[in-house]
């Protein structure tokens, strides 16, 4: 029997009072919990519309910039002060290509082709070029197989390699200067020292340069060999010493794409260690991590060798976990995580950035805008074409659209608790690349995807799975 259920609901009904009391109720819309009442190609087209009517916004106000600030139409640098390399534009392209349009992608290849030059003097945080920039380039030549975007991802590859040889344990510094080499900061994390190996592994396969990889493996199997007698690690460590820095294991950020790379350089590369490597962490966090609070699951922070809880917050990033717990076999851990996140979406309608796991209450109301919940949809519903993830993604778009939309784009939220919620003025550059290409892929099933074969980085640039027609 259908189900019907109103997924925007008055967060007082919702909220019991705290936080959100006293709020009048946003418009609610009738929506079937397995999502059997959604058209979905309407909605892939709806994604494709808006995806579309904000990049026309980006290339007024902001072409070539890093991110447009949607609510006064300004823009602002990401990586490096003052020194814009078309962030946006870069995570765009993959997402582009896939919607077909076809004019607009190939402006922003031009722009690359004609603009992009990493030889700056100045210092780039390693972990955010490399998703998004190294991801962006690769899987825009794996698009439409233009040899100067591979050249450009090489070059910008060598230029972070010299984070990874300036350890003894191969474990990247968090900042490099693309023009001279100098790295700064030894003082790292689990994310920044291991999401490299599937866009590391994808160049070597593209050059015949086994260095990328051989890299990108070195510093996570640095980081495995050091797992305590639990099986856990410390989301801290010094690319230095070796050594963790701190006792807090974390699935959260600082080390969240750390555990998803594991499993995609299996999916991508075969790599039969590294998959059981995931398989034991996952098995570790959900021994020694998972937690019910009111019967909810959450995997808080534990001190990472006896298991005790050491921090009660968990972020809306987290949610990428449900996804990855779905693709590599523990799916009913995977499906019981995503449902703590649906229970946030019904209840505050945004995911909040972070919340009180004890609680199940907002620890912080603004958001950045943030796309995992999609992205678990997407990787759950990859394994078994389940509508209702669709019908969670299609109240995670609609949700977003209701309160993020702003006169030039898609902004942060500086509070979830006000109605209307109170906007930021400022849209990612992963916005392009994630949640609008989650939801696409979702709704429309784009032709140009071979659902079956993709394999989408941290920053969903696809490395796998592209129907390109010859
Ligand atoms: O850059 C994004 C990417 O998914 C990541 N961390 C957080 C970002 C999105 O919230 O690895």
């Amino acid at each position: 029997m259908r189900t019907l259920s109103l997924h925007r609901r008055s967060a007082l009904t919702l909220a019991g009072g705290g936080l959100l009391a006293g709020l009048a109720p946003l418009p609610a819309f009738a929506q079937s919990e397995d999502g059997a009442t959604e058209n979905w190609k309407d909605l892939g087209a709806d994604v494709k519309a808006e995806f579309k009517w904000a990049w026309g916004h980006y290339v007024d106000r902001a072409w070539g910039k890093d991110e447009i600030n949607p609510v006064s139409g300004t823009s602002q640098s990401f990586f490096i002060e003052g020194h814009d390399l078309g962030l946006s534009l870069v995570e765009a392209l993959d997402t582009l290509w896939i919607m077909e349009l076809d004019e607009e992608f190939q402006a922003g290849v031009d722009w690359v082709k004609a603009n992009l030059d990493f030889d700056i003097d100045g210092e780039a945080q390693v972990f955010e070029t490399n998703i998004r920039l190294v991801g962006g380039l690769l899987s825009a030549h794996l698009a439409c197989g233009d040899p100067v975007l591979l050249e450009k991802a090489k070059d910008l590859a060598d230029r972070l390699m010299k984070a990874f040889d300036a350890s003894p344990h191969g474990l990247p510094y968090r900042y490099v200067n693309l023009k001279t080499g100098a790295v700064r900061d030894p003082e790292t994390n689990l994310a920044e020292i291991g999401t490299y190996i599937t866009e590391f592994g994808v160049l070597s396969q593209l050059t015949g340069e086994p260095k990328y990889h051989a890299a990108a493996k070195r510093a996570m199997m640095h980081a495995l060999s050091v797992r305590s007698p639990i099986g856990l690690m410390a989301a801290n460590i010094h690319a230095g010493t070796g050594r963790f820095t701190s006792r807090n294991a974390s699935i959260d950020v600082y080390a969240d794409s750390f555990y998803e790379y594991l499993w995609d350089a299996w999916e991508l590369f075969g790599d039969e260690e590294l998959k059981l490597a995931a398989e034991q962490c996952l098995q570790a966090m959900i021994d020694h991590q998972g937690r019910r609070y009111d019967g909810l699951l959450w995997f808080p922070m534990v001190d990472y060798e006896t298991g005790a809880v050491t921090g009660t917050s968990q972020t809306v990033l987290g949610a990428y976990l449900a996804g990855l717990l779905g693709q590599a076999g523990f799916k009913t851990e995977g499906d019981d995580f995503l449902k703590t996140y649906e229970r946030m979406q019904d209840r505050y309608l945004i995911v909040p950035e972070s919340t009180d796991v004890t609680t199940a209450r907002p620890r912080t109301l603004r958001t950045g805008l943030r796309p995992e919940v999609a992205d678990a949809c997407l990787n759950l519903w990859q394994h078994d074409r389940d509508d209702r993830y669709r019908a969670i993604a299609a109240t995670h778009y609609r949700n977003m659209k209701s309160s993020s939309k702003a006169e030039y784009g898609y902004t942060s939220l500086q509070d979830i608790s006000t109605r209307p919620m109170t906007q930021g003025d400022n849209c990612p550059g992963y916005w392009w690349s994630e949640q609008m290409k989650y939801y696409f892929i979702l709704f429309a099933e784009p032709k140009r995807i071979d659902i079956d074969r993709l394999v989408l980085s941290t920053e969903a640039n696809v490395l796998r799975g592209f129907v390109r027609s010859s």
